[in-house]
């Protein structure tokens, strides 16, 4: 059976995961989960991820979530050679430390400040933002000190996928981070080498842009936790 990935069209965490089967080039059917309809709150979607999040991988039965893991599993299965996920020890540690990095504080901190306002009744605070610059400093420290033309190695690897798409919810929501030398280079570069894989998270900052400007209606989605703005 083809892989099937339940995803989110403005999600980072699919975005990353799309960009992981494309530049692997999987053959997959994308199945769009409904955020608003809140499709991913349902027991059905529970019985994929108790959780309740999007995105999910279903390899023939084999249900698998958080994007981290999707996207090594793919490459371990898949692509065991592949540059985009290395086997060598330190290469990898590397490469789980920037991804460790992005899901517990890049975009934690990031997306709390873009993402959170734009869909639930959330303000923007000089709090949230010192915490963005925080963690943009600590990113560009970690450029410097590898010294690499990408996140965690001197080629395109799984880690430059998430960290690319939680920049990108700052670029939605204009923020400017061009003093971040490092991160602004690197972040422009994946755009200019890899055109292919820059358009997915494109289109979707494109859709964030209209979000943030248009906020979307959420009334009708009973949220279990996130304060719904009316
Ligand atoms: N750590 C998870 C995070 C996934 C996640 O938070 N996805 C969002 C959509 S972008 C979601 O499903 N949130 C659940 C909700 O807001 O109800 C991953 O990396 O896959």
């Amino acid at each position: 059976m083809v892989l099937k990935l339940y995803a989110v069209s403005d999600g980072p965490p699919s975005l990353s995961v799309r960009q992981t089967l494309a530049a692997l080039q999987l053959p997959h059917e994308l199945v769009s989960v409904d955020y608003g309809a809140g499709e991913h709150l349902t027991e059905g979607y529970a019985q994929m991820n108790p959780q309740k999040e999007i995105p999910v991988l279903d390899d023939d039965g084999f249900f698998l979530s958080e994007s981290n893991a999707i996207m090594q599993y793919l490459c371990d299965k898949y692509k065991r050679d592949s540059p985009l996920y290395p086997t060598e020890a330190k290469a990898r540690a590397i490469i789980n430390q920037r991804m460790c990095f992005n899901l517990a504080s890049y975009y934690a901190n990031i997306s709390a400040y873009t993402l959170a306002p734009i869909f639930f009744d959330y303000e923007r605070s000089s709090l949230g933002l010192k915490k963005v610059h925080l963690v943009l400093e600590v990113f560009d420290t970690y450029l410097a000190r590898l010294g690499a033309r990408h996140a965690a190695a001197d080629h395109l690897t799984i880690a430059d996928f998430p960290l690319v798409n939680s920049t990108m919810t700052l670029e939605a929501i204009n923020v400017d981070f061009s003093k971040y030398e490092r991160v602004h280079k690197w972040y422009n570069d994946f755009k200019r080498n890899y055109p292919d894989l820059w358009k997915i998270s494109e289109d979707a900052m494109k859709e964030l842009k209209q979000f943030s400007a248009h906020p979307p209606d959420l009334s009708n989605l009973n949220h279990p936790f996130h304060p719904i703005r009316h």
